[in-house]
Formats: C-alpha cells, structure tokens, sequence
C-alpha cells in the first residue's frame, strides 16, 4: 500500500526560493504579497526590526557586494554562528547571488567545521567573530585558501572588533542589482541548501536541497497549516537555523505568511519568556527538551506568557506522557508535533495545533506532496493499521542526494526513488503516524545530529583505545538521547576493575575536548571486553543497546 496525503495538493512552481518569496511581479510566485513595512525579524539583543523591504535589499545589496568578490551563482559559502540578524542577512544575500548555503553548527570544534568546508567546497566563510579562534585552528587543515576577503564577520558594521583584518557583512554591501535566477530545470537541479546529516550510516555528509525542494516544501506547509495570521502572530525564533528544522520552518516559513519571527541565539529561560512577554510572541517551534525545562521552570510564572498560543515539537521524540504533563502546567498551549529530516527538506509529517490534544504521542499526518510506504523486515509493505515497518518516502521535498557520494545515495535510495528513512513508525487506520523505533545508527541529542561513527574514529585515534561502539541511551529526565561509548581499554595499560572509573573519566573528558558539546559523552564511558560484531565487522548496536538496558 502507497499512502498519500489527505490534504489538497499544492501549485510547486519552479522558481529560485529567492524569487518565490520576495516576487518581483505577481507572476513569479504564488505567495501572497504582503505589505513591505511589515516586520520580518526582530533581535531583542540589538533592539533592531528589519522589515520585509529591508531584507530584500539587504539580500540584493549583499549580493552585489559577493559578485564583487567573485563568488558566482552555483558557488558555495559557509554560514557559521548563532542565530543573529548579521547570519539572516548573509544566508538571503547568498540566495539572491545564487550561492548555496552551507550552514555549521555554531559549537563545531576545529575538524568538525574543517570536514564541513572542505566537503563543501565552500570558497567563502561568514563567521561570528566569537568562532574566530576556533577557525585559526582549523585553517592548516582546509583545502581552500581563503584571502582575508572571502572570510567575513557576522556582526554589526559598528561591532567590529578593531583587530581583526576581516570585514564585517555590512560592509560588503553593493547597490541593489536583481537577484539570481532559476527556472524550470535549473530550478530542480540547483542546491539552495547544504546541510550535513550523517543519514543511516556513517559520518556527516552534504545534503543538497534543491529551490524546487524548498518551494515543494513551504509550498506543502501552507496548505496544511492553520495560517499564522499577518498582523497578529509571530514566531519565536530560538531553534538553530544552521540546521534544517530552523532554516525552514522558522528562517523561511513565516515570511510565506507574513509573519515576523523574534531571533534570539539559544534557549534561555530569562530572555526567551522576557521576548514571549514583551513581543506578544504567540507561535513557537520547540524540541522535547525545551519543553522539560518549561515543566519544571521556577520562573515561568513571573512573567506573562498568555499570548503564547500553541508550540511545535519535532526533530525528536515527544512522548504521549510528556504531553500529558506539559498541558497540565501549561493548559492554555496548545502542542503539536511534526516529524521529518535534512534529507526531506524537512518535513514529511505533522498536525495542526488544533490537533495536537486529541493525538498525543503521534507525529501527524502525511503533509502533501508525499507519498510513503511502511516497509517490513520481508521486504513486503504494511497494510494493516498498527503494524510497524521502515518509513520510505517519495515526493518532490526529497534531497536531491548527499553531495560527492554514490555510496550512500545508493544505499539510501531504493528503486523508483523511494527514500529510506531508517525510522520505523506504525499507521492508524485513519492516517496517524507513530515512530516508534530507529534502525539506523543515528543519536539524537536535544534534536541534534550525533552520528556515532564520528566519535568512534575519533576514540580510535586515542592511544589508550583500541575498539570502540557507541549508541545513545535514552534518558527520561531529559526526553533525551545521550551518547554512550563503550571501549576496550588498550592491553597495555593493564587496567584492573579499581581504575575503570579514572580511565572512563579521562576518556570522557578528552573527548569533550575535540567536539561540539551535543557531542560529548554524557550517557558515560563503559569498559567492555570486546566490542560485539556482525561476521563482516560490522558493530551490532542492537546488542549493545540490549546490555545498556540491562545495566
Ligand atoms: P534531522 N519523533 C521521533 N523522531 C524524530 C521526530 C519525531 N517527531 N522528528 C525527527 N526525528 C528523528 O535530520 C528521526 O530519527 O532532522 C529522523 O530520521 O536532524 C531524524 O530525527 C532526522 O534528524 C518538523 C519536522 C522538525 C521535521 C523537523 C526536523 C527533523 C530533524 C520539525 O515538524
């Protein structure tokens, strides 16, 4: 059986995602035009409101400035730091010059923004000036030279810092010049995106994400949302928008419907429920996590949070009694939830808010444009509700593949271009979804990405290991997943029972040196004597999982 949505589908013009949401003529996008005054970002920090005419002048100017540089429609630059203004301004000049984006995670240590770059190709940096340090570090190891020009500051002109020799973003801005386009097939086949995710297997890899991909995508979201009304909503915007959940759904989604998002860097107790009170914020995308700290907040209560009308979680589990409670606290919020991944651009499930009381613990419906089947361990399709197989799916939000990499879009892709999720979830008789296990390798942290192939090559490299397999334990207290490594200790060190705790510890500590902290080994180091493996050497998690649920 092939499932569809129930929803109506939607147009999916073949246009650049910069001309679909910033139209020069009514013919070049389907959305509607909304007044150019009208907030698009707001940055409590700064106390700065771009609005939707400044950010696409902004882009256009910016744009200018970058072909000045050089950089030409189909190159790549990275965007690396937290959520800013400066960032939101440099990832809409670069689509207006018709420059993929490749944004890093503003925590990457050294290698891990070294493997993003020169996987990427990227051939221009933005930076927050707090990563410069870090950056210095990575530079012996890029393979793209970068002049002092194509390495720029995400901060305010006026912000600089003295010292350093590189621009900031402002500074590169030109005179307005029309944007990059793309149509028809250069439209399909063009990266706007490139996010790494580490898929089924293995370590984190490029995935382009096509204009089509993200006009599919946003063009999906909008028949199925309740609208966020122009004038009345916006959105709070804490999510990372280096990774896809905030590129899309809060970076690009809210100017489809005319709606301003307030940007803050991180979720922060004080200064998230200070922006909720102060901007009447009434819209949020959460992950489980935030959701927790919500539950057990002391503080929540000193402020006025009753514009907040509903929230919604995806990117990692959100249990049915995690709902219960939450509404207890919160009873005025609605919660819903959505599920999908970088490599569909994101979004495969969801509800309304409307919904969300009446399915706790489900991820939603199938948004339209997919297709998708549940596929057995005999390879045959689910039919019957309830029963559970691997998630495939089909539609025109699918990436186009990962970037440089035949294998994996091989082993990802089945014939007729059904792409595997690794996830495996179940179906009510009615169009409900549930996942309700992971075949794949993947940990998720807090919604982040933890591929544990990573970790394990670089425990390999620590003289003290000699074999390694790492999994994620489940942690209640969190609603989270942590990363767990098990090692065999090298022979040589001789270690007895009484010197299991320093060695885990030091093994613990010197990891959490070397990665971005989502990373780190907080579900513990365990000493095993041999690492459990497949005939073909490949480590059984399964069975690993199996001994962590025992301990
Ligand atoms: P990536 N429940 C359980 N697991 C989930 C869920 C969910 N609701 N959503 C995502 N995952 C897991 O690429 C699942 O294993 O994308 C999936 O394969 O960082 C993996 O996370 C993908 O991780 C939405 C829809 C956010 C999607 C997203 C972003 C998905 C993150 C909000 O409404």
């Amino acid at each position: 059986t092939i499932y569809t949505s129930h929803w109506d589908a939607p147009a999916l013009p073949e246009t650049s995602i910069f001309t679909y949401l910033f139209p020069d003529s009514a013919a070049d996008s389907p959305l509607e035009r909304f007044d150019p005054a009208l907030p698009a970002f707001i940055s409590p920090l700064t106390d700065t409101t771009v609005s939707r005419a400044q950010l696409k002048e902004n882009a256009l100017r910016l744009a200018s400035g970058l072909r000045k540089l050089g950089l030409k429609k189909y190159d790549t630059a990275c965007v690396w730091g937290a959520n800013s203004l400066p960032w939101i301004s440099a990832v809409f000049g670069l689509i207006a010059a018709g420059v993929t984006v490749t944004p890093a995670n503003v925590a990457y240590e050294s290698h891990e923004i070294a493997h993003q770059i020169n996987d990427s190709g990227a051939s221009l940096l933005f930076v927050d000036p707090a990563n410069l340090i870090t950056f210095e570090k990575a530079k012996p190891n890029l393979r793209n030279i970068f002049p002092a020009s194509r390495i720029v500051l995400l901060c305010r002109t006026e912000d600089k810092p003295e010292i350093s020799p590189y621009k900031s973003v402002y500074e590169l801005f030109g005179d307005v010049a029309p944007a990059e386009r793309f149509v028809g097939q250069d439209a399909i086949n063009s990266a706007a995106w490139l996010c790494y995710s580490s898929g089924t297997t293995g370590l984190p890899k490029g995935v382009v994400t096509t204009h089509h991909n993200l006009t599919s995508q946003l063009q999906a979201l909008n028949v199925m949302h309740e609208p966020l009304k122009s004038g009345e909503d916006s959105v709070l915007g804490i999510l990372p928008l280096s990774h896809i959940f905030g590129a899309i759904i809060v970076l690009l989604q809210p100017i489809t419907v005319g709606v301003p998002v307030i940007v803050l860097p991180k979720f922060e107790e004080v200064s998230v429920y200070s922006a909720i009170q102060k901007y009447k914020i009434t819209y949020s995308l959460v992950v489980p996590p935030i959701l927790i700290v919500m539950l057990h907040s002391q503080i929540s209560k000193n402020y006025d949070l009753s514009s907040l009308k509903a929230l919604l979680s995806g990117a990692a589990p959100l249990s049915k009694e995690l709902c219960t409670e939450f509404k207890k606290r919160y009873p005025d919020f609605k919660l819903a939830q959505g599920y999908g991944m970088t490599e569909t651009s994101p979004v495969i499930m969801s509800m309304t808010a409307a919904d969300g009381a009446a399915h706790e613990g489900q991820c939603g419906r199938l948004i339209p444009t997919w297709e998708a089947r549940l596929v057995k361990e005999d390879g045959e399709n689910a039919s019957k509700p309830g029963e559970s197989g691997e998630l495939w799916v089909r539609g025109p939000s699918t990436m186009k593949g990962y970037h440089n990499n035949t294998e994996a879009n091989d082993k990802s892709f089945a014939e007729g271009r059904w792409f595997k999720t690794g996830d495996v979830l179940t179906r009510t008789e009615d169009g409900w979804y549930q996942v309700v296990d992971r075949v794949k390798e993947l940990i998720k942290y807090k919604g982040f990405q933890v591929p544990p192939a990573e970790l394990e090559a670089l425990l390999l490299t620590n003289p003290d290991v000699v074999d390694v397999g790492v999994i994620g334990v489940w942690d209640e207290s969190q609603a989270t997943e942590l990363p767990r490594a098990y090692v065999v200790a090298n022979p040589r060190l001789g270690l007895k029972p009484d010197g299991y705790a320093k060695f885990t510890r030091d093994i613990g500590a010197w990891v959490a040196a070397r990665v971005a902290p989502q990373k780190k080994l907080r579900g513990g180091v365990v000493v095993i004597a041999a690492i459990p493996k497949s005939p073909s050497g490949k480590i059984l998690r399964k069975d690993l999982r199996k001994r962590a649920e025992e301990e």
